[in-house]
């Protein structure tokens, strides 16, 4: 059923290209926020955050797991995508219905019509920590574009070109706000910078981001 309150338009919503391919939806998720975090729990209580180790031996700052078809990890051996939870050896738990409608719902709002993610990583923030610039670019998929949810915490989003000596551009991402990067932004650098102090009603003192992604 919709009511006045599944109509985006009525949540102060705002549309904005930040670069060719690249669209931020400000607010876009505001209205399922607190649903989709409920999702979260039932993600978590299968397959709990957990602090994963990069190829050269470093424990990440930022907590991960991941819901759907495939899930991003790393550890001694490389970044991949598994079908297969590495701490319980299980698949992933399923992708909630909320989730892929959202992502779907967003890509269509930034140009990119029947996106079909099959993996989504969720990423946890507290104080401090922090995601250094890089690609993404484990998905044998570049055709999809990558939509990504905040919810939370606040966070310093960095954006760059192509490579990695390219300048940066800063944006403020907030609870609530959609990004969809594809064509020609699907491969650019990015990053968040360490996470502030502060408290939100629905995540405490953390932030999440949720990925969606083509990953095969
Ligand atoms: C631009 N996550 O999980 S989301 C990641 O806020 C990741 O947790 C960040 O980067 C976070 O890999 C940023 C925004 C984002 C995601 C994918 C992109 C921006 C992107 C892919 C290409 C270009
Ligand atoms: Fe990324």
């Amino acid at each position: 059923m919709k009511t006045l309150f599944d109509d985006h338009a009525t949540l102060d919503e705002q549309r904005l290209e930040l670069a060719e391919g690249a669209v931020l939806l400000k607010a876009f998720a505001l209205g399922t926020a607190s649903s989709l975090l409920c999702e979260l729990d039932k993600v978590t209580a299968i397959s709990p955050f957990r602090r994963m180790v990069t190829p050269g031996g470093f424990e990440m700052s930022i907590e991960m797991t991941n819901c759907g078809p495939l899930g991003w990890i790393t550890d001694r051996s490389g970044y991949r995508y598994a079908a297969t939870d590495p701490l319980s050896n299980a698949p992933w738990p399923d992708m909630p219905a909320a989730y892929a409608e959202l992502a779907k719902d967003a890509a269509s709002e930034a140009g990119y019509p029947d996106f079909r993610p099959d993996a989504c990583l969720i990423n946890r923030y507290h104080p401090s920590a922090r995601l250094t610039l890089h690609q993404d670019k484990n998905e044998s998929d570049f055709q999809s574009p990558i939509v990504s949810v905040s919810l939370g915490l606040p966070a310093k989003f960095l954006f760059g070109g192509l490579r990695r000596s390219d300048p940066t551009t800063s944006i403020r991402l907030h609870h609530g706000d959609v990004a969809v990067w594809g064509g020609a932004s699907r491969l650019r650098y990015h990053g968040v910078a360490p996470i502030r102090k502060g408290s939100h009603e629905l995540t405490g003192s953390s932030r999440i981001n949720l990925t969606f992604r083509r990953a095969s």
